[in-house]
């Protein structure tokens, strides 16, 4: 009997269970894990079959339900593409079912943030919001409560299985190199988010950024740094937020720092704007939103001296933005905490902010050795806690210290979190 496949039981497979269960439907679990998390909550009448997947039982399924972080690429998953069976993923299923309207969010940075911002205003406003998708919480079940808008992030392996998604308001935050692991290149990659836009009623771009531009569609409205649309205005009293010319909010009222983070800010004004969230409401947000942990998180001021951390920037592109960010409102020198697995990235970009706004770098971990050949200007050290030390000697009040390592943390943690945790311990213990 045909049977609907679910490829990978993450969090996605687990609430593609409980979806399909729920209308009646017990489905086979594939996972080429041979174990996968989340194996003790898989119902006991749900088989789940470990291991390679087998080509014939995927060509015969009814319908293929895949995980984003299995590629469609994979030859049995071809050979049923080419068998002519149905391969979606949760976020399609999410699409079909949705009745309240739907806030889409990609991009390769700032995402999280923007989705985070966008659902707090949503929620400001009374309304009953749910938050999800690469964010966390899968999709679907957000399905299990009832709103009256959804604000979901979206990664480019969710959208390459995403057809039917009618967001009120859609949005690509910005492109960077990332994934390249699983696309042929930034083509590929970009094709991937442009399905957002596909049936978007209003299409938000970030008018600095060309490639977040819809390929054959008209957009609504745009936000970038200059005065225009969403935009920043300059003001007697420093630089403000501004809407449409109008300055509605001073940059110094933010809590999050950089200029990437204004972006974040503006994205997110005019994706509430989009689907009618009050503009008191997106206001009272920006005003009161601390950052998500461990992205430009201002973590204490000692004896004049700033401390902020960006464990989450565990890529180049990220630390750059971080860097220009905060390097604005720096009045005296800026220290870069970097260092741990570099993933075999080009860390050459870094090299003219050495010659610029970084002070010094201090380089631990891994591939500091890689990030030593960069400059002059660097030092190395043995870990997070040697170069935490060695700054709180050197720095002077105004000096502003960052921690963007452009790299993962695994060498050394167990995650970007854990990494952030001791960053922000180690200042708190100064
Ligand atoms: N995997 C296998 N074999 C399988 C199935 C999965 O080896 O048969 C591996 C994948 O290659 C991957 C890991 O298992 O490394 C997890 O994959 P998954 O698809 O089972 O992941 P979930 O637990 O369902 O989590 C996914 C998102 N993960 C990915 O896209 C890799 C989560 O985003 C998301 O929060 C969750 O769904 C809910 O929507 C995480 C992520 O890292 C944060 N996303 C990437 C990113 O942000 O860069 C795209
Ligand atoms: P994502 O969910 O896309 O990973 P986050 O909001 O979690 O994005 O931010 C991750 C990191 O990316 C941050 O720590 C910061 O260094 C960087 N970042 C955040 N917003 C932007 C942006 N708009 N442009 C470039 N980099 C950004």
């Amino acid at each position: 009997m045909k049977q609907v496949v679910i490829i990978g039981l993450g969090k996605t497979g687990l609430s593609c269970v409980t979806y399909f269960r729920q209308r009646g439907i017990t489905p086979l679990v594939l996972d080429t894990r041979e174990n996968p998390p989340g194996k003790e909550l898989l119902p006991v009448d749900c088989n789940l079959i470990t291991g390679p997947l087998d080509p014939a039982i995927l060509c015969s399924a009814s319908l293929i339900i895949a995980s984003p972080g299995v590629a469609l690429a994979t030859p049995a998953l071809q050979a049923a593409q080419a068998a002519g069976v149905e391969i979606i993923g949760d976020i399609e299923l999410f699409a079909r079912e949705a009745k309240a309207p739907i806030v889409a969010i990609t991009g390769s940075n700032g995402k999280s943030t923007v989705t985070t911002l966008v659902g707090l205003m949503a929620e400001q406003a009374g309304l009953n919001v749910g938050v999800g998708g690469n964010i966390g919480t899968p999709a679907l079940d957000l399905l299990l409560q009832p709103a009256d808008l959804y604000v979901l992030e979206l990664s480019s392996f969710q959208l390459e299985t995403t057809s039917s998604l009618k967001p009120a308001a859609a949005v690509i935050l910005n492109l960077s190199e990332d994934h390249l692991d699983r696309y042929d290149g930034m083509p590929g990659y970009l094709a991937a988010k442009q399905r957002i836009f596909s049936h978007a009623k209003h299409i938000v771009v970030n008018r600095d950024d060309a490639a977040t531009l819809p390929p054959h569609q008209a957009y609504w409205q745009s936000f970038g740094l200059n005065n225009e649309a969403y935009g920043r205005a300059q003001q007697p009293d420093g630089l403000w937020l501004s809407v449409a010319g109008k300055a509605v909010l001073p940059v110094a009222d933010l809590n999050i720092v950089g200029a990437h983070n204004q972006m974040n800010a503006l994205a997110a004004m005019a994706l509430a704007d989009a689907v009618g969230i009050p503009q008191a409401a997106q206001l009272a947000v920006l005003r009161s939103f601390t950052g998500l942990a461990h992205r430009c998180q201002f973590v204490r001021e000692v004896a004049g001296v700033r401390w902020i951390n960006d464990s989450k920037a565990t890529n180049v592109g990220s630390t750059l933005a971080a860097v220009a960010g905060v390097s604005e409102s720096v009045r005296g020198r800026l220290w870069l905490l970097a260092g741990g697995q570099g993933k075999g990235q080009d860390f050459s970009p870094l090299q003219p902010l050495l010659a610029g706004q970084i002070h010094q770098m201090i380089c631990f971990g891994q591939d500091a050795d890689t990030l030593m050949n960069l400059a002059d200007n660097t030092h190395r050290v043995a870990d997070l806690d040697a170069a935490v030390a060695y700054v709180a000697e050197q720095a002077k009040a105004d000096d502003w210290v960052l921690l963007a390592p452009a790299c993962a943390s695994l060498d050394q943690f167990r995650s970007f979190e854990q990494r952030g945790q001791r960053f922000a311990d180690l200042v708190n213990a100064l």
